[in-house]
């Protein structure tokens, strides 16, 4: 007997926005300027070479102003307005695509790069210049403290609680365009069927957790998302 679907909580990854022309992190390449996320995303590598890491960020936000929202990311923000039960969409991204699309109930687990994040005064703005040169933070007005609001590897990601809180009362888990590489965010799925939810992987292929996943459909988010929206919606 199929269970009453009320509760859905979304996962996506850099896949989602691939179509959208935003690199992923492990293609082929994988690399930025010959450097590999892991070594730039770290709070030692910030320390190490702060101009290294500014521009890696930099030249992210500034590609932001290039790309649009692709047909998965427009899905998702229908499901979100349409659908009567609770919903969370939790992304690993730090682009805008799903906002931009007019999902609103959404988590930017490992923040975005549309914001900045003061170490001094410890505020939080929205974003859309270089830091590279080092501007004042708008609220305490100190200069080289701004630093991209992006949870590295080591940092704490946000509102787990609240992802937790959500995983643990899911009929529905689905995960988009991630390759089950980083956690927390990998282990969600494990909440997920601990919570006796259905766990439905859309991924271009296998991911490193398709096998924990009771129904994997593999194919372009840009096609396999729609499908799954418009069955949730009919
Ligand atoms: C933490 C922001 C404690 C930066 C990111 C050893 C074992 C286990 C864990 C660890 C370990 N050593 C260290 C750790 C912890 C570490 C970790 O997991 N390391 C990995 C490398 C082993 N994690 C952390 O440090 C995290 N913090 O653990 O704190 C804690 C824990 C719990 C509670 C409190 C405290 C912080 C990790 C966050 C790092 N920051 N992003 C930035 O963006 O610059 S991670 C970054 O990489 C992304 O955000 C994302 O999470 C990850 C990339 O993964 P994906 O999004 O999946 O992208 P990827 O390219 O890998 O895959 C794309 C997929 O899409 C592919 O499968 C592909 O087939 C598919 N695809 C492609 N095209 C399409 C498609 N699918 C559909 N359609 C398409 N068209």
């Amino acid at each position: 007997m199929e269970r009453l679907i009320r509760n859905i909580v979304i996962l996506t990854g850099a896949g989602i926005s691939a179509e959208s022309g935003v690199p992923t992190f492990r293609a082929a390449d994988g690399l930025w300027e010959g450097h590999r996320v892991e070594d730039v995303a770290t709070p030692e590598a910030f320390a190490r070479n702060p101009a290294l890491v500014q521009a890696f960020y930099d030249a992210r936000r500034a590609a932001l102003e290039t790309v649009v929202p692709n047909p998965a990311h427009i899905a998702l923000a229908q499901l979100d307005q349409a659908w009567r039960g609770n919903l969370l969409l939790v992304t690993q991204n730090v682009d805008d695509l799903h906002e931009r699309a007019g999902s609103v109930r959404l988590v930017h687990m490992h923040g975005e790069l549309k914001s900045a994040w003061c170490t001094a005064c410890g505020a939080c703005h929205r974003w859309e210049k270089p830091l590279a040169d080092d501007p004042p933070c708008p609220c305490c007005g100190r200069a080289g403290n701004l630093r991209p609001d992006i949870v590295w590897f080591g940092e704490t990601p946000y509102e787990m609680g609240r992802i937790e809180a959500a995983l643990a009362e899911a009929d529905l888990f689905i995960a988009i365009g991630t390759s089950g590489a980083v956690y927390p965010a990998a282990g969600f799925v494990d909440r997920a069927r601990a919570a006796r939810a259905r766990c439905v992987e859309l991924n271009l292929e296998p991911s490193l957790g398709s096998e924990r996943f009771h129904e994997c459909r593999f194919g372009p988010a840009s096609v396999r998302v729609p499908e799954l929206v418009d069955s949730l919606l009919a």
